[in-house]
């Protein structure tokens, strides 16, 4: 019977977090830097030397695949991503490719036969650096080309992106995939927050992912001396931005208490100690496992805007969003029958951070395994799990890929 090879596993996730290590412990692997695109080459050269195959798609998806013998064999994807946020943790992405690629070398070190290829995949831009989600929603048909002309990370970053790393704007819809190819996607990942822990479960079981809008804002003042400008006199661009934050917060802790708002950056031009701010460029995103409550969260966030512009108005821009997803329903028994025979313990559980899986769950039955973060922490340097927690999400996705091969591949 397969089974992960522990010290395998743990040499290749620790030699992938030296790749675009920080000094904090950290990573940083933006979509297409250098390290990103060093640990992608990385990804290739393993699956390599275990003989696996190995492919870059259009929309610069790397995968390994372990193929079946079967004629016509659909391909169980297992996945996640090698991109992080500035200055992320070591596990957000990385553990899932990494456990992917390890459950291919169980597989094949056991040299058992499946009904399904097996494909280890690391999607393109998962974060939202350029796009978000980019690679896995290319691959599932659902990537549109509005998605691709006010994108989060702007348009000039976007396409200079694309040229470092080899592709081209035109061609990413070719990484779509015939859904009747795909068995199913199975994700394993960190859960980025606490109950895991606090219930000290070794096991989340996702439900569903929530779905998020990001909009960029711009609150348009006047500039104007620091020193001679009365107060009363000012058209104070930054006050603007520092009242929209504060009414943000607000409007979702009274009457959103199970949504989140955050708004990740304020940038104030010119941005000097001696000059009123002209312009605020600020970075609001929200989410909610509810398609219904995201329509009159945008509604409600929006009308802060107007309520704290300044006489030169806002000027508010759509530059994303992801849909919520419902989870496939024999993917969580599995993963709960395979996690039962580990000993191991699990809850079922809604996903408030975004993944590939939302964007697979639109084309084939998907799924994913969380593991505990400590202390609830990610997207920043401190972010761990045990190696323990690791080795039980790895055990369970090997699992519950060997029986979902099975099932899914008639
Ligand atoms: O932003 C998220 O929720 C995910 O980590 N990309
Ligand atoms: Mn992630
Ligand atoms: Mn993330």
């Amino acid at each position: 019977v397969p089974h992960i090879d522990a010290g395998r596993f743990r040499a290749d996730f620790d030699a992938l977090a030296e790749i675009g290590r920080t000094v904090q412990g950290g990573v940083h692997r933006p979509t297409f830097s250098d390290a990103h695109l060093a640990a992608r080459a990385w990804f290739l050269d393993r699956a390599a030397a275990a003989g696996l195959e190995t492919r870059v798609d259009a929309a610069g998806n790397h995968s390994a695949t372990l193929r079946s013998p079967a004629p016509e064999a659909p391909t169980l994807l297992l996945g996640s991503h090698l991109d992080t946020v500035p200055n992320g943790g070591r596990f957000d992405g990385a553990l899932g490719v990494v456990a992917a690629l390890e459950v291919l070398r169980a597989t094949q070190d056991a040299q058992l036969v499946l009904p399904c290829s097996l494909e280890a995949i690391d999607f393109t831009d998962e974060e939202g650096t350029l796009v978000g989600l980019l690679g896995s929603r290319a691959l599932a048909g659902g990537l549109t080309p509005d998605m691709l002309q006010a994108p989060r990370g702007g348009r000039p970053a976007l396409l200079a992106g694309l040229a470092r790393a080899g592709l081209t704007e035109a061609q990413l819809a070719d990484a779509r995939r015939d859904p009747g190819t795909i068995a199913a996607y199975l994700e394993l990942h960190i859960e980025q927050g606490p109950i895991l822990e606090r219930q000290r479960v070794d096991i989340g079981i996702v439900t569903a992912i929530v779905g998020s809008r990001s909009f960029k804002l711009t609150f348009k003042g006047t500039a104007g001396h620091a020193g001679t400008t009365p107060m009363d006199a000012r058209d104070d661009a930054g006050l603007a931005a520092a009242r929209f934050v504060v009414g943000v917060h607000d409007t979702v802790a009274w009457d959103f208490p199970n949504c989140v708002a955050t708004v990740g950056r304020v940038t104030l031009e010119p941005g000097a100690f001696n000059v009123i701010a002209g312009e605020a460029h600020v970075a609001l995103e929200f989410r909610s496992a509810e398609p219904s409550q995201l329509d009159a969260l945008e509604d409600a966030l929006l009308f802060r805007a107007r309520e704290a512009e300044t006489l030169g108005r806002v000027e508010i821009e759509p530059v994303g969003r992801w849909e919520p997803v419902p989870l496939d329903s024999t993917i969580r028994s599995a993963i709960a029958r395979v996690s039962d025979a580990l000993g191991l313990s699990t809850i079922e559980l809604p996903s408030g951070a975004g993944h590939d899986a939302q964007a697979l769950a639109h084309v084939t039955p998907s799924g994913m395994i969380f593991v505990p973060s400590a202390e609830g922490l990610s997207h920043q340097a401190s972010e761990q799990t045990a190696w323990d927690d690791c080795l039980n999400g790895a055990e369970v996705l090997l699992g519950a890929t060997l029986e979902l091969a099975g099932v899914f591949a008639s």
